[in-house]
């Protein structure tokens, strides 16, 4: 198979944006940053949806095709919570919807945006109508978590990407194991922010929830430049160990997905593409790949599993952990 150009795996779909706050049935400011699930036989997005005071709440929108034709649910479908939940003060927002084939159930978690900023914060569904609220696990500032579909050796297993100031302003993609879901420990960097001029340097994050795919977990994640007139959003790919999701088995060098088009470049925050969820059509072999753009509207875009597989196995391998603990203690 002819090998893709990093930034030609994902099509864009020529309805882009496919949704929008004019789609919505009641007053919003913008739509974006959507978790994605399939639910009997329909795709089900879980949109960020940011009101006139600023703050965010989740409404669901399902399609046959994934593409047209969206039922957006006529209210909220999860609303903050404040009184019970004083994390989700100020909204909550970008969920990742994973199926737990063992607990029969989605798993969604969220950023809540707490009085002490941005959380982690957990609540199931069977139904994306009502939602039994695991409430905050992971404290202030973390964003960006999914967790994986089933257990590794009896644990949960949840990527995050905590942020702090002090340490020189990089953050990294961390990974946690759970008994519980509720109750999260053994932290450990899983991928590492680069440095200097690197599209990904300094600031990266978990995007859509891992892939279970037949050569390993695949990983979708966004970097954030820092340029004089402000961040750009782009997206790379890794692909994890299927057994050990600790072990980072390739990592792109070049991005795979940026901001090209008039409404990625242009909304309230201009240059971001931000996926939260992707789907698979199975008979295909495609995926659908939804993602926030310029956080104002919703887009599109579809890749062939097997050439995204094939383009990510020949990336660089990422450094066995050992060799990450040694730079970690050498201070790199
Ligand atoms: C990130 C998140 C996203 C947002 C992005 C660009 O930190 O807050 O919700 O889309 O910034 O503004």
């Amino acid at each position: 198979m002819a090998r893709k150009t990093p930034e030609s795996i994902f099509r864009r779909c020529e309805e882009n944006p496919i949704l929008t706050a004019r789609n919505w049935p009641y007053p919003a400011n913008t739509v974006f940053n959507a978790g994605a699930t399939r639910v009997n036989g329909e795709v089900l997005l879980l949109v960020r949806v940011e009101d006139h005071r600023g703050i965010s709440h989740l409404t669901a929108a399902r399609s046959r095709d994934g593409i047209h034709d969206w039922a957006v649910d006529p209210s909220p479908t999860l609303a903050p919570d404040p009184i019970h939940y004083p994390e989700e003060l100020y909204g909550i927002e970008d969920p990742r919807i994973v199926w737990l084939e063992e607990a029969k159930e989605w798993a969604v978690t969220y950023t809540a945006y707490s009085h002490g900023g941005p959380l982690i914060a957990l609540a199931c569904t069977k139904d994306f109508k009502n939602f039994r609220r695991i409430g905050s696990i992971m404290p202030p500032e973390d964003k960006d978590a999914a967790l994986f579909t089933r257990k590794f050796k009896g644990r949960w297993a949840m990527i995050h990407r905590p942020s702090t100031a002090f340490f020189h302003g990089r953050v990294h993609i961390w990974l946690s194991f759970s008994p519980d879901l509720r109750h999260w420990g053994d932290h450990s960097i899983l991928i590492r922010s680069r440095e200097g001029g690197w599209w990904d340097a300094n600031k990266i994050g978990l995007s859509p929830p891992p892939l279970e795919t037949r050569k390993g977990w695949l990983v979708l994640y966004h970097g954030v430049r820092q340029t004089p007139s402000g961040s750009i959003y782009r997206l790379g790919l890794a692909l994890l160990d299927i057994d050990d999701p600790r072990r980072v088995l390739r990592r792109s060098d070049e991005w795979v997905f940026a901001p090209t088009e008039s409404y990625e470049r242009i909304g309230d925050v201009s240059d971001v593409v931000f996926p939260c969820g992707w789907v698979m059509d199975s008979p295909s072999n495609r995926i659908l790949m939804y993602y926030g753009a310029a956080d104002t509207s919703i887009g599109v875009a579809v890749a062939d599993l097997d050439e995204m597989l094939d383009f990510v196995l020949n990336c660089c391998p990422e450094p066995p952990p050992e060799k990450l603990k040694e730079l970690e203690v050498r201070g790199r």
